[in-house]
């Protein structure tokens, strides 16, 4: 009889991650089980993109159902709130598309232990061209009491207390993929049972690889340590990959090596990228990974954030690379 070929689903890999931990309550589990669950929904939008008008149309349009259609954006940010919402792991949300924090504030979410931030729809320019977009996201374990609705405390944490952080990716294929302490695994979605199953075991950064990924047409704005680095790239035997969508640049240079970069400019010297939604999360998988993050002078993960959609500068990858531009960022 031949073998039967085994692949593990998000969930089946996290309860046996589970096992090993006879103490752990399952709570991070039924938390990245509904943000699967949301982001499955959100892909099912993002795959039809191109077809329907009224998901790309404006908000305030009225779609079949007489409901309030939203942009995509809109959309992703409300599928993910009310998973959240719904489910009992979660105490309350930080989202990019929010000025302020949700705080859930009912009695099951009171009790709830992890807050989550995230950006629902990473690099939604990209929608309308049909190139890849992501979800970002980020879990911290509440620093306020339980029992009490979530605080602004428990959201403006540094990137070292993640608990968990993640993104999936709508590309060629739509990918989960996850990090806690222990690692970081990979997540394909397999359409044809709605689930997303293992597919990248333990990912590690290659601690040097070719590619570095940077917006060009900044160039005259970096300041002179920067386009030093850029210059050693193109000098050597480096080749520049840039799609502009953060969890697909990102993405590849985990898996194939290499840098990516969001310094800041003349005109933004913190740059773009929002440092709880984008940053510290991207930073947080790429360190458990074997990568390296900074914001040109410091760890990323360090930084004590003082607003929620503060940003900051970027640069992230394989260790080698990156110890490369740490030396020439410091002149
Ligand atoms: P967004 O959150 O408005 O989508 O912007 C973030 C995106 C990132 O995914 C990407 O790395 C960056 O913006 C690209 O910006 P630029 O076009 O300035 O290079
Ligand atoms: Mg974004």
């Amino acid at each position: 009889m031949q073998p039967t070929r085994r692949v593990l689903t998000l969930d089946e890999f996290t309860i046996q991650e589970l096992r090993q931990f006879p103490a752990a309550t399952g709570e991070l589990s039924g938390l990245l089980r509904d943000i699967g669950l949301a982001s499955k929904r959100i892909n099912v939008e993002v795959n039809k993109a191109g077809l329907v008008d009224d998901i790309l149309g404006d908000a305030g349009a009225v779609n079949v159902q007489g409901e309030d259609v939203k942009k995509l954006d809109l959309f992703a940010n409300n599928q993910l709130i009310s998973v959240l919402r719904n489910g009992i792991y979660c105490a309350g949300v930080a989202s990019e598309e929010n000025d302020e924090v949700i705080v859930f504030d009912d009695e099951v979410s009171n009790r709830s232990k992890y807050v989550v931030l995230m950006d629902p729809l990473d690099g939604s320019s990209n929608i309308d061209v049909n190139t890849s977009i992501g979800t970002i996201f980020s879990v911290y374990r509440r620093v306020s009491q339980l029992g009490l609705p979530c605080t602004m405390e428990d959201f403006l944490q540094p990137g070292l207390k993640l608990v968990a952080a993640g993104y999936v990716i709508y590309g060629s294929s739509t990918m989960l993929v996850y990090a806690t302490r222990r690692g970081v695994n990979g997540f394909t979605l397999d359409p044809s049972i709605g689930e997303f199953c293992l597919s990248h075991r333990r990912i590690q950064c290659p601690a040097i690889g070719n590619i570095y990924s940077v917006n060009n047409g900044n160039y005259y704005d970096f300041d002179q340590n920067v386009r030093n680095y850029i210059e050693l790239c193109q000098r050597g035997s480096y080749t520049q990959r840039y799609v502009g969508s953060m969890v697909a640049d990102i993405h590849r240079n985990l898996i194939k090596g290499g840098i990516f970069m969001y310094p800041g400019t003349v005109a933004k010297p913190k740059g773009k990228l929002r440092l709880l939604y984008e940053c510290n999360p991207m930073a947080f998988i790429t360190e458990v990974a074997g990568g390296l993050a900074t914001d040109g002078t410091r760890r990323v993960l360090e930084v004590a954030p003082t607003e929620l959609h503060q940003r900051s500068p970027l640069f992230l990858g394989s260790k080698e690379m990156m110890e490369e531009l740490g030396g020439m960022l410091a002149g």
